[in-house]
């Protein structure tokens, strides 16, 4: 076989990052599985696309979102919430992913969270100048499972705050293929994302692709 150095394989990092007591940045973690996780994203958002969903106080996200999994999170005039169905298809959310479900699991087991099994998965879609603001995730009803992150496509810089809003947020860069599992005293933190940098990716061009898997029923 020739060594191709262009190839995301040969000059991504790889280990791990701590970036809290109980969260981790796991580097390439998943890029030996981005085609599986890719063709998985195609499957979810052909049944339920991706959709810019209007906030409680009246915005309109700029990340797209959809979700797979047997709960899907929304946010509408009346709230954010889980829900079975999805309110654009009028269906249930589409089906996990197998590859979805043994990266979270292999992921949280290597960090010390055994027996993940994730019954919810949130696919953000970014695209230059969207940005997350601060917030908590605390729609989900069980908070001592972690929850699993993935990116892949564009690099973006991530906020990772405290456990209050005004506290100062640390800036972690995350790649194509890093894998970042939050659990136990940091699964409350305030969090966020920055607007990117335009830098192409060769797969997914000006896009990045998040998708974070929960206990969230
Ligand atoms: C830290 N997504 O979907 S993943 C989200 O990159 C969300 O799309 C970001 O925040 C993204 O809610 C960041 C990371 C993440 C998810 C949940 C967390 C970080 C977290 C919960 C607690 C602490
Ligand atoms: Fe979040």
């Amino acid at each position: 076989m020739t060594l191709n150095l262009f190839d995301d394989e040969d000059t991504a990092q790889h280990g791990r990052d701590q970036i809290g007591p109980q969260s981790y940045v796991l580097r390439g973690f998943a890029l030996a599985h981005a085609d599986a996780l890719l063709q998985g994203v195609d499957t979810v958002t052909a049944q339920s696309p991706f959709r810019h969903m209007r906030t409680p106080g009246g915005y309109t996200m700029s990340v797209a979102l959809t979700n797979c999994g047997e709960w899907g999170w929304t946010t509408d005039a009346h709230g954010y919430r889980y829900t079975r169905i999805d309110p654009l298809s009028g269906q249930p959310w589409p089906a996990l992913p197998a590859a979805f479900l043994h990266l979270a699991h292999d992921a949280a087991l290597e960090v010390g969270f055994p027996g993940f099994t994730p019954d919810a998965c949130l696919v953000n879609r970014y695209e230059p100048g969207s940005r997350l603001s601060l917030h908590q995730d605390k729609n989900e009803r069980d908070f001592d499972a972690p929850i699993v992150s993935v990116s892949l496509g564009m690099p973006a810089l991530f906020l990772f705050g405290g456990n209050d809003r005004a506290d100062k947020a640390a800036r972690v860069p995350l790649f194509h293929g890093d894998v970042v599992v939050w659990g136990g005293v940091d699964r409350l933190r305030y969090h966020g994302v920055m607007p990117m940098k335009e830098a192409p990716h060769p797969r997914l061009g000006s896009r990045r692709i998040n998708f974070t898997l929960r206990k969230a029923g």
